[in-house]
């Protein structure tokens, strides 16, 4: 992952809401007329709070690790991870689910399928134009979003 080393960021977000209702994040609204309670462990403003953050990526691989920090003044999301093998990936702070999570090249494409109870969820990082672009998927809505380098 040698070309996407660096650190990175946002100048546009496609879709994020979109990506955000696929993993169940919902609103404050949506939530109150689902009769979800507070106690479920989805924070009701989390996603309006998420659409407006500027992003920063920092992406470090050191000894065969692959490490990507998803910066935000609100929060922070981590992964590590071994290019070819499976992880457990816990996405704390996300929508808190346990995935099966396995990064492969495809190409210059670094992709991860994502196994878990979301049909078709996983990413895909590449550079164009000397920019980082990052595509987002779960259960057919696709978040994409594009990072300068700093
Ligand atoms: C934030 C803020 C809290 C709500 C959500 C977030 C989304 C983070 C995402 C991170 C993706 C990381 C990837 C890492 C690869 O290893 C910004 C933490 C929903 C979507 C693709």
């Amino acid at each position: 992952s040698a070309s996407l080393c660096g650190t990175w960021d946002m100048v546009s977000n496609v879709n994020f809401e979109g990506y955000m209702v696929a993993l169940g994040l919902h609103s404050e609204l949506e939530l109150k007329l689902m009769s979800i309670s507070r106690q479920s462990g989805i924070s009701p403003c989390l996603r309006k709070t998420a659409i407006k953050l500027k992003l920063k990526k920092v992406i470090e691989e050191q000894g065969g690790v692959c490490r990507i920090k998803t910066l935000s003044v609100f929060r922070n999301y981590t992964t590590s991870f071994t290019v070819g093998h499976q992880f457990e990936e816990v996405t704390r702070g996300l929508d808190n689910q346990c995935l099966k999570s396995t990064v492969t090249w495809d190409g210059d494409r670094l992709v991860c399928e994502q196994i878990g109870q979301k049909k078709n969820r996983g990413w895909a990082h590449w550079i164009e134009d000397d920019k980082l672009h990052l595509e987002l998927y779960c259960d057919g809505q696709v978040c994409k979003q594009v990072f300068k380098k700093k």
